[in-house]
């Protein structure tokens, strides 16, 4: 189990020291480096990447720390701040899909995904802390996955740029893990910058940085964890994935994104109930992500606000992935002063991010705490974020 370390910002230089002298106390010996993948937040275009669609995500402060040496044996090792104290010992000739069920098949199936992508690499001693949540829908595997992805591009000096590793990563979790994501998490992670919110393509893989600096106009970004957790292998993911992909076929389509907001209202028309809420909330969604970026492209970070609840009202009501604990966040946050709030991620549980004035935090914090404790739920963790840098080797 992968829990997280903290939940506020990591201190670089701590952090840097302590993999390095966890590598020495569990795997022996001197890293060749050390490297840092983070989580993300997606500010709008939720569950649209499977549809070849649009998404808006950031990068967040919280990340997951590689120390790494990379051998010539062919072993792999692996071990975790946040593991059983044991150290996962693999080969990676024998890697295959489904062979390994613990924290492990991320980053082992990282390595099997770059040997079948044809960059052929070996073994490595991997040493991790991960100060992402697991299980709070801020993209902790791909994290994970991102991080061991850089490393070996260096320690193996394979060249891969930012959209390479991502592909490599969802390759990953996809293939040898057996979850059926599309590529937004491990793009925001691979490809994210400081100060700017990545414009993704998930049709043509092209990702476009644009300022989002909300402090800059007086304003927070608060992500609330309901630390109700979510599990996107466990089939209620896949099942929305199939009925985009269902519904694109009923309408003749290569993928929802094809589908022009103008025939909206005969496609759902057309098909059953349950498959035309699905292609209406992404049809949606595409929509505000473009009137997102037209927004943030103006400057208006406020005004980014209702987009973001029209986008929560479409994840509750049309996809359905929304949960109580949710809910009452984004209604908490919103009538205690927020801009706008809404899920963020795959749903079920995770977590919400609500856009707020300075002014507002304090209230907003309290009246969210409040709201679950009269709920009966249990208290959510509740931090600031700002939009942070992408995979990157730091020693
Ligand atoms: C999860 C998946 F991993 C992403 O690919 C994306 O579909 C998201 O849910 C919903 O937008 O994070």
């Amino acid at each position: 189990d992968l829990s997280p370390a903290g939940d506020g910002p990591d201190s670089r230089g701590t952090v840097v020291g302590s993999v390095q002298d966890g590598f020495a106390a569990a795997l022996g010996g001197v890293p060749d480096g050390v490297w840092a993948a983070p989580g993300r937040v997606n500010l709008i275009g939720e569950h649209t990447d499977y549809s070849e669609g649009f998404a808006l995500p950031i990068a967040i402060p919280q990340a997951t720390f590689l120390a790494a040496a990379a051998r010539d044996d062919g072993l792999l090792r692996l071990h975790s701040t946040q593991g059983d104290g044991r150290t996962t010992v693999l080969r990676t000739e024998e890697l295959k899909p489904g062979a390994v069920t613990t924290w492990a098949a991320y980053p082992a199936g990282v390595v099997w995904a770059l040997n079948e992508s044809g960059y052929p690499v070996g073994g490595a001693d991997l040493y991790f802390d991960s100060h992402v949540p697991t299980g709070a829908g801020l993209s902790s595997s791909a994290a994970l996955e991102c991080v061991v992805a850089a490393a070996y591009n260096d320690l193996y000096e394979l060249g891969l740029g930012p959209v390479d590793i991502a592909l490599v990563a969802q390759h990953a979790e996809n293939a040898f893990a057996g979850v059926p994501c599309g590529a937004m998490d491990q793009m925001a992670s691979a490809c994210s910058t400081a100060g700017r919110a990545l414009h993704l393509d998930t049709r043509s893989m092209t990702a476009i940085s644009i300022p989002f600096d909300p402090e800059q106009a007086g304003l927070h970004l608060l992500v609330v964890d309901t630390r109700v957790k979510h599990d996107l292998g466990d089939g209620a993911y896949a099942a929305l994935r199939h009925g985009c992909e269902a519904a694109a076929g009923h309408l003749g389509l290569g993928a929802l994104r094809d589908l022009p907001a103008a025939r909206l209202p005969d496609a759902v028309r057309s098909l059953p109930a349950d498959l035309g809420r699905l292609v209406r909330h992404v049809v949606t969604e595409n929509a505000r992500v473009e009137q997102a970026v037209a927004l943030l492209n103006s400057g208006d970070i406020a005004g980014l606000g209702p987009v973001l609840s029209a986008g929560h009202a479409s994840l509750r009501d049309d996809y359905r992935t929304s949960c109580p604990e949710t809910d009452l966040a984004v209604d908490a946050a919103v009538a205690a002063g927020a801009l706008g709030a809404r899920m963020t991620g795959g749903g079920f549980g995770g977590s919400v991010i609500a856009l707020v004035p300075g002014g507002r935090v304090a209230a907003v914090t309290e009246a969210v705490t409040t709201a679950f404790r009269s709920a009966g739920y249990a208290a959510p963790g509740i931090f600031p974020v700002v939009p942070s840098p992408g995979a990157r080797r730091l020693l």
